[in-house]
């Protein structure tokens, strides 16, 4: 019997059938003419990280993309693009993309390819028998911040809505949970307050736990081009790229900076430099946080630091200089044991010296992967669809009035967290995971044990570009996706900044792009005719939109995409009225917006809070055995995470070291009798990780820095969350370093 996807693909018509069966033999429908846009040039917002560089495919006569260069007409980038949005279109053409959907057979226990139809069968009846046995929460799915906002709110919808499952995350738990929980508790809603415009207005730039130079190396050049003369503070354990091209670099001992940031606020009251107009009317719990920060003294400030009192008389100068300040943070910050609070304790800064809502200000996190925030706001894990709340039954209500479903279908708690996830996993509590874009078998923290819970798992199906990753060399099941370049949809990047990826290539063989994939399973699963409006990823659009209508992320005012692609991409909060406003030309700031410019927040009385708690210390400091502290990062702006995509080019390989190495203090390596180029193990009380060593000053004595891009690193890395965000620490936990060989010099 023909499976009923086959009948809904012969039954529809429009752009998501033209999608499906672009990709001859599956359906045995043939090719059917290219929906690819036409000789010349096609716009796409970048696809790896949240700057959202907008890319120029030049396309040849069969419409697909032979090259990109960076677009000059763009609000973000103004021609600039780095090194991997350059090479983009490379690894879509790599030989180890997956084709076809690939099952293991258990005689062979090899990946065996299959037809999309057996592979879909194969997905539903398993998963079925999964929640026969141990109910519909027993399916769970890892997503991520790297895929259309429409795909991942239809794949949230789906799971949620159409197949049961309660518990799902995403790897925005890894990078942004924190800044979100920040920013929900402080200002009412999951709202980063900037424009990049603030980069360039800005007398003073505070960056916090960030290195911009290798990660967001096209916002580093904005920093650049600020005619200001500003200040530009670093505060980082590591001299980083962007430590050295700072005007003061802050090297505070790692997870020092909570106490650090109570110590400025203290200073700040100290040099009466608080901007009582703006507390008074715009804040609450001023006072008690007043009182609080009384015990952060200098000399306490700089006992937990180890900060020179130079460089701490410096910073306060800055910060309560009066100009302009801006802060901005990144995983320096979001991954810590206390991080919440250290988010927050930014936000207090800025709150009370009335850095908020002005040019050159803000209290900014920075965000991470292309559409992070998308997935904020769209990935229907701890907020339902549009920022609401799971738990409130008018919310949704409201959510399922829009989608047209029934309200029982929806969960009324919010999910659980990824490490949660995985607890349940190992309990045997979740027994089916669907791994969407995301290496969880690289990144997530403590490896091994991750590892060891693929047995406890009774289905595993893994979504990728490619069937060599390492979480879908684990899998039983690999959907083959098609990736950036080969599907449309819109990102959100780091200033809240919508605008559109575009179809400029034909994925490979039968690999289909994640949107039309969820709709596939829809159908098999038997709750298509629930998702009949998301047709198409712009129909999906348009419903997302009725959904921010009258939230914070309100964009009711963006009606196509090629609205978006017009006007450069436009930021959120973007009304109707706004809309009308500048048809009827009256909206004077339509290309670049903040927030808070009125002084009201989200919260229920419009005020910001202050939020804050008493430092702890690190879980796992070092001690004898472990005498070192290990903190890890991103290593060159050659490379994406997990190399699944950078490694594929030629070009991102030569500009950044290929085997995993270890940044060691010249006194360290003195000590252990170590040189550049000798391999050294090193080792923490979960894993091993060999590496070659660089001996260089970046990083202080008795600690060790790890570029996140090779597979071993987080063997090491200790499974330390934080409370409010269950953001994991990935940043600092004890290892020891063992010479195992010498380097090609042979100085040892
Ligand atoms: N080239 C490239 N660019 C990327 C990415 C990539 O993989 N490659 N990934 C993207 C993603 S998803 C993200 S989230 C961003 C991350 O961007 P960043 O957060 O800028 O990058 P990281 O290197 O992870 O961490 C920043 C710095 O935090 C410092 N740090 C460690 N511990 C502490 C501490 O206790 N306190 C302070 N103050 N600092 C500390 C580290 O030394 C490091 O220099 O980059 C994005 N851009
Ligand atoms: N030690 C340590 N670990 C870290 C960090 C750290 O600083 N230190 N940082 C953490 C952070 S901030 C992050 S964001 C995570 C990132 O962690 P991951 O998300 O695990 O890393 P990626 O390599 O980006 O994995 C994305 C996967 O999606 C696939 N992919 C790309 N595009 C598509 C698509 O369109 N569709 C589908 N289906 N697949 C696609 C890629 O091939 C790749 O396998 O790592 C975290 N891990
Ligand atoms: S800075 Fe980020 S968005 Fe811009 S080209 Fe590089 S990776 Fe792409
Ligand atoms: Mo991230």
């Amino acid at each position: 019997m023909r499976p009923p996807l086959l009948n809904l693909l012969k039954a529809q018509s429009g752009p998501f059938t033209a999608e499906l069966v672009q990709s001859p033999g599956a359906f045995g429908l043939g090719r059917v003419p290219s929906k690819l846009a036409p000789a010349g040039i096609a716009k796409s917002i970048c696809g790896y990280c949240s700057t959202g560089c907008s890319l120029q495919a030049h396309l040849g006569p069969d419409g697909e993309a032979i090259n990109l260069s960076a677009d000059p007409a763009y609000p973000v980038n103004r021609g600039m693009a780095c090194p991997k949005g350059w090479e983009a279109l490379t690894p879509l053409s790599a030989p180890d993309r997956v084709t076809t959907p690939l099952l293991r057979n258990p005689a062979t226990g090899a990946l065996e390819p299959v037809s999309w139809e057996l592979a879909l069968e194969t997905m539903v009846s398993r998963f079925k028998a999964i929640q026969r046995e141990a109910g519909p929460a027993a399916l769970s799915f890892l997503s991520t911040g790297q895929i259309a906002m429409e795909e991942m709110a239809l794949l949230g919808a789906l799971a949620k809505f159409g197949m049961g499952m309660v518990d799902v995350d995403s790897n925005t738990r890894q990078c942004m949970a924190t800044a979100h929980v920040a920013y929900r508790e402080s200002f009412g809603f999951d709202a980063p307050p900037f424009t990049y415009d603030d980069f360039e207005q800005s007398d003073a730039l505070v960056f916090v736990g960030a290195n911009p130079c290798i990660a967001h190396p096209i916002l580093w050049q904005r920093v650049m081009a600020n005619v200001r003369n500003p200040e530009i503070v670093v505060v980082d354990p590591r001299r980083t790229e962007t430590a050295m091209a700072a005007t003061l670099h802050v090297p505070l001992r790692p997870k020092s900076d909570l106490v650090l940031l109570y110590g400025l606020a203290r200073a700040v009251l100290e040099a009466g430099a608080v901007d009582a107009d703006f507390v008074a009317h715009h804040t609450r719990g001023y006072p008690e946080f007043s009182a609080f920060v009384q015990s952060f003294t200098p000399e306490h400030v700089l006992a937990e630091t180890g900060l020179d009192r130079e460089v701490l008389i410096r910073l306060v100068s800055i910060v309560t200089s009066g100009k302009r300040i801006s802060f901005w943070w990144t995983m320096g910050v979001n991954q810590g044991h206390e991080s919440t609070r250290t988010a927050q304790a930014i936000i207090n800064l800025a709150l009370m010296t009335g850095n908020i809502g002005r040019p050159g200000t803000g209290a900014n996190s920075i965000t991470g992967q292309c559409n992070a925030m998308g997935s904020r706001l769209f990935g229907n894990a701890t907020s339902l669809l549009g920022g609401y709340d799971f738990a409130d039954e008018s919310d949704r209500a409201h959510v399922a009035s829009v989608l047209g479903i029934d309200p029982a279908l929806i969960p009324d708690r919010k999910s659980i967290a990824y490490d949660q996830i995985l607890e349940s996993v190992e309990r045997r509590q979740i027994r089916g995971l669907w791994i969407v874009a995301t290496n969880t078998a690289h990144t997530w923290v403590d490896l091994n044990r991750f590892r060891s819970l693929r047995e406890k798992l009774d289905f595993l199906v893994v979504q990728d570009l490619y069937a060599t990753t390492e979480t879908a060399r684990m899998a039983d099941l690999v959907l083959p996706a098609a990736g950036w370049g080969e599907k449309d949809g819109v990102l959100i990047n780091s200033e809240r900044r919508l605008g559109v990826i575009r179809k400029v290539r034909r994925a490979p063989g039968l690999a289909l792009s994640d949107f039309a994939i969820f709709r596939l399973v829809a159908d098999a699963w038997g709750c298509g005719n629930q998702f009949l409006g998301w047709s198409c990823p712009e129909a999906a659009f348009d419903l997302l939109r009725e959904l921010s209508r009258d939230q914070p992320c309100d964009f009711t005012g963006i009606t196509s995409y090629a609205q978006l692609e017009s006007r450069g991409g436009i930021q959120w909060p973007w009304t109707e009225a706004d809309e009308a406003a500048l048809q009827a030309g009256q909206c004077p700031n339509a290309t670049e917006r903040r927030l808070f410019e009125d002084g009201r927040f989200f919260t229920d009385d419009g005020r910001a809070r202050f939020l804050f708690e008493e430092p702890r210390p690190m879980p796992e400091p070092p001690d004898e055995a472990y005498p070192f502290l290990l903190l890890t990062g991103r290593g060159s702006s050659a490379q994406w995470h997990t190399g699944t995509r950078t490694n594929k080019s030629e070009v991102l390989r030569r500009l950044a070291p290929r085997t995993l190495y270890a940044e060691i203090h010249p006194d360290d390596a003195t000590r252990l009798g170590l040189h550049s180029g000798d391999t050294v193990s090193v080792v923490s009380r979960r894993g091993t990780a060999n590496a070659f060593v660089l001996v260089t000053a970046t990083v202080q004595p008795g600690q060790v820095f790890l570029p996140m891009h090779f597979p071993d690193v987080n063997q090491l890395t200790l499974r330390c969350f934080d409370p409010y965000s269950r953001q994991p620490s990935y940043k600092a936990c004890a290892v020891r370093i063992e010479a195992m060989a010498r380097g090609p010099g042979g100085k040892t």
